[in-house]
C-alpha cells in the first residue's frame, strides 16, 4: 500500500531526474488568452444539491493541495515559443549517449523544443518497481504510439493523428484551439460509450508539464495522460471518451490541478486516478458522467480530492468512487445532480470512509 511517503518519493524521483534532461525549456507564458469555451454541454433543470458552506473549516487530509506546475514552469520564458516539432516515436532520435541524451533545440521565436526520441526522454521515468516498469515500457513503446513534441498551440481548429507530448516542467497553451483526433490514427472508439482502453490520449504531460486553453472535440479517446505535477486549465471536453484526464499506475504522480474547465458526457468516469497524487478541481463544471473522480477500483494507494466551485449534473454513479480507505476528499462550494430519481446521497463520496469527508 502506497503511502505519503510514496507520493513524496515519486516526486523526488521526478525531481532528480529532470536536471539530468539538461534543458531550459522556454515557454509562452501567456495566461488566459484566447479561450473559446465552446463546449455545448446540455445542464441539466432544477433539483440540485447544493452541500452549504456551513461546515466545521477542518482540514480531514492535513495536507494542502498545492497548485501544479502552473507559470513555475522553469522556462527563462522570453516571448513565444517555436511551434510543435514532431518527431516520431519510432524513430531512432539523436542522443543514444545515457543521461542528458535528449537534444534540444532551438525553434522559432527562440524557444526550445527537444528534437530526441521521446522514448529516450520517457525511459527516464521508468518506475522502480518491475512490474509498473514492465507496464510502463508497453505503455510508451506501443499503448501511447508515436509521440509529437508539442509546447504551443495554434488558436484554431486542427485534427491531430498523434499524441501531442508536452516536454518535463514546459506549458502548452493552445490559444484556444480546438482538437480533434484522427479516428483510425488515435484508435478512438466511437461505439457507444467509447470505452475500449487502447485509444491514445491527446496528450502526455511529462511530469511538471501543463496544458491550457483547448478544447477537445468529440471523439474523445483516452483524453489527456498526466504522468504528475500537472496543470490543467481551461479545458474544455465536449465529449469525454474512455475518460477526460488520468493517472496511469506507472507514473510518478504528485500535485495535480484541472481549473476553470468544463467537461461532458463522460459514459463512465471524467477523472482517472491510478497513482497517488493529491488533486485539486477548481472552478470545473461538468455535465451527463458516470463518475467525476475515480480511484482505480480495488486499490487502496493514498489519494487525496479537494473540490472547490464544482458543479456537476446528471451524475449516474458517484461524485467521487474509491475503494481506499486512504482517499480523502475535502469540497467547498460543491454543487451536484444525480441523473434519475431516488436517494443517491450514498453515492456523492461513494465508498470513502465517511471519515475522511471533509467540507471547508
Ligand atoms: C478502467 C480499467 C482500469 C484502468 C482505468 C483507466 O477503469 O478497469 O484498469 O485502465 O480504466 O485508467 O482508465
Ligand atoms: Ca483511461
Amino acid at each position: 500500500m502506497s503511502t505519503r511517503a510514496s507520493i513524496a518519493s515519486a516526486r523526488l524521483r521526478a525531481g532528480l531526474l529532470l536536471p539530468a534532461l539538461s534543458l531550459v525549456w522556454a515557454c509562452s507564458a501567456q495566461s488566459g488568452d484566447g479561450a473559446s469555451g465552446a463546449g455545448g454541454g446540455p445542464s441539466e433543470p432544477g433539483g440540485s444539491t447544493t452541500i452549504g458552506s456551513s461546515g466545521s473549516g477542518t482540514v480531514g487530509s492535513g495536507v494542502t493541495s498545492s497548485s501544479a506546475a502552473g507559470s513555475g514552469s522553469g522556462g527563462a520564458g522570453s516571448g513565444v515559443t517555436s511551434g510543435a516539432t514532431s518527431t516520431s516515436a519510432a524513430s531512432a532520435g539523436s542522443g543514444g549517449d545515457g543521461a542528458g541524451s535528449v537534444a534540444a533545440s532551438s525553434g522559432v521565436g527562440g524557444g526550445v523544443v527537444p528534437t530526441g526520441d521521446p522514448l529516450e526522454l520517457l525511459r527516464e521515468f521508468t518506475p522502480a518497481d518491475e512490474e509498473l516498469a514492465e507496464a510502463y515500457e508497453g505503455y510508451i513503446t506501443e499503448e501511447v504510439g508515436p509521440l509529437t513534441y508539442a509546447t504551443e498551440g495554434t488558436g484554431t481548429a486542427r485534427t491531430i493523428s498523434q499524441t501531442l507530448f508536452v516536454p518535463p516542467n514546459a506549458v502548452y497553451d493552445g490559444k484556444g484551439e480546438t482538437l480533434t483526433a484522427d479516428v483510425a490514427a488515435m484508435r478512438c472508439d466511437t461505439s457507444k460509450g467509447e470505452q475500449a482502453e487502447s485509444q491514445r490520449p491527446f496528450f502526455l504531460l511529462a511530469p511538471g508539464a501543463s496544458v491550457k486553453n483547448v478544447t477537445i472535440a468529440y471523439p474523445g479517446c483516452e483524453g489527456i495522460h498526466m504522468m504528475g505535477d500537472n496543470a490543467l486549465e481551461n479545458i474544455t471536453w465536449e465529449d469525454v471518451g474512455e475518460d477526460a484526464a488520468s493517472v496511469r499506475s506507472y507514473f510518478p504522480g504528485g500535485a495535480i490541478t484541472i481549473k476553470d474547465s468544463k467537461g461532458y458526457k463522460a459514459a463512465d468516469k471524467m477523472f482517472q486516478f491510478n497513482a497517488p497524487c493529491d488533486v485539486r478541481i477548481e472552478s470545473f463544471t461538468g455535465a451527463e458522467m458516470g463518475k467525476l473522480v475515480r480511484q482505480n477500483g480495488g486499490t487502496g494507494f493514498e489519494l487525496h480530492i479537494d473540490l472547490n466551485t464544482v458543479t456537476v449534473t446528471g451524475v449516474v454513479s458517484a461524485v467521487v468512487q474509491s475503494d481506499s480507505p486512504l482517499c480523502f476528499v475535502r469540497h467547498h462550494n460543491l454543487t451536484y445532480e444525480f441523473a434519475g430519481s431516488g436517494d443517491k446521497s450514498d453515492r456523492v463520496f461513494r465508498d470513502v470512509p465517511p471519515e475522511n469527508v471533509t467540507e471547508y
